[in-house]
């Protein structure tokens, strides 16, 4: 079965979407997500300008031989962009064996280790009161574990709290709009949300928090610690990641379970964190850590340090990673949770899909591959608009991460 044409499709239902669809010459096709939230064009030009004509003609089966090549074969190695493209093209191959061998994809991966994959949504407010509304919100829904994040007094804009609520957009300019930070007002507050959401629901609920990468190690210990008794399921991004070795302190001062990896796109980000059992979960995902091939593997090798998986799925991961991330999550032995912010009812409309929801689990269905597919006549429908993150400053103007 041979390769005959690579399409890379860019739409905006609601929002930017970089979908490649792989042809054959059998008839089969597979799509993969390539979205790269605000530098989407730059994989969809990777994609077509670079790696579509070296595989025109090639053995669509051989999927770990066609990594290496995309991976060694460009000399320039990792990266978001080159990572994406790849992770895009290994979606869309999977999909393809997995039709062609007439399977859902979680039988080639191993076959079911669970029946149902547990999702966390985001429940956001403004305060700790609108916080508290919105968790009650996602219990009505059956929901088991849920992100919880506040505003906090004194700052005008806080990460992770939007006006949309459930469908949840963090790129909101067409150029990036201006958050301000102040780290000290934070760790203040967010004590406070967790002992009333704990006093009002109880301790039967999995409880997460998203950090952001905004503190020090010593600020991270700190907030750990401050968490403890209200026994978090996680506590998400701490500190940046570049540094791997920054987490060993943090690990020596709370048994605060520390959660990383949404913006990792191999395994050597996270090769000392997981080999020292310096976190407790990997946050990558199939889009942006080259595909099902290589998220397979980091799954696999944090299975030896007691690291489970708690892949990234922000709306800005299309439904097709969404649907290719279920698969794997299905069949890994060491799942930890699956983030699942929902999508718009357009964007759902442009992929169809097989995955359902109910009572706090996602199921990828048994449809042949991995279940979700594009509709090119609605996603032409949809041109890209230009749509950037945030960027954040700390009170004295001072440049800080989003
Ligand atoms: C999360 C994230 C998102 C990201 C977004 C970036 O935990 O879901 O932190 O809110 O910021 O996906 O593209
Ligand atoms: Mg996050």
């Amino acid at each position: 079965m041979k390769i005959t044409n690579i399409k890379v499709i860019v739409t905006c239902p609601d929002r930017n979407f970089v979908t490649v669809k792989i042809e054959t010459d059998a008839g089969i096709y597979g799509i993969g997500d390539a979205t790269l939230n605000g530098r989407e064009l730059s994989v969809a030009s990777y994609l077509k300008d670079h790696v579509a004509p070296c595989l025109i003609g090639k053995e669509a089966g051989r999927i770990e031989d066609i990594w290496q090549y995309l991976y060694r074969g460009c000399y320039w190695r990792r990266g978001a962009v080159t990572m994406t493209a790849i992770a895009a093209i290994d979606t869309a191959l999977w999909d393809i064996k997995a039709k062609a061998a007439n399977m859902p994809l979680y039988e080639l991966l191993g076959g079911k280790s669970r029946d149902g994959v547990m999702v966390y949504g985001h429940a956001n407010g403004r305060d700790i009161s609108e916080t508290t509304d919105e968790v009650a919100k996602y219990l009505d829904l059956g929901y088991k574990a849920i992100r919880a994040q506040t505003g906090i007094p004194g700052l005008s804009s806080t990460y992770g709290v939007s006006k949309d609520k459930m469908y949840y957009e963090p790129a909101d300019g067409d150029l990036p709009t201006e958050n301000i930070w102040s780290t000290s007002k934070y760790i203040n507050h967010i004590p406070k949300l967790f002992d009333h959401l704990r006093d009002k629901f109880g301790f039967d609920i999995h409880l997460l928090h998203d950090a952001h990468h905004r503190l020090t190690p010593q600020e991270a210990a700190k907030v750990g610690k401050s968490l403890e008794p209200y026994n978090l399921f996680w506590l998400e991004d701490t500190v940046p990641a570049e540094n791997q070795e920054a987490f060993r302190m943090i690990r020596q001062h709370t048994t605060t379970p520390l959660a990383v990896g949404e913006v990792f796109n191999s395994i050597w980000d996270c090769k000392k964190l997981i080999e020292e059992g310096l976190i407790d979960y990997i946050r990558s995902t199939v889009v942006h850590a080259g595909g099902i091939s290589h998220l397979k593997k980091i799954f696999e090798f944090a299975s030896l340090h007691h690291v489970r998986s708690g892949s990234h799925g922000a709306t800005d991961l299309s439904p097709v990673c969404m649907g290719a991330a279920l698969h794997l999550d299905t069949a890994i032995y060491n799942f930890g949770v699956q983030e699942y912010m929902r999508h718009t009812e357009k964007t759902d409309a442009v992929f169809p899909h097989a995955y359902t929801f109910k009572d706090g689990y996602l199921y990828p269905g048994d449809t042949p591959g991995h279940g979700v597919d594009i509709d090119e006549k609605l996603a032409a429908k949809y041109p890209y608009e230009r749509a950037y993150l945030p960027v954040n400053r700390l009170e004295d103007g001072s440049m800080f991460n989003w």
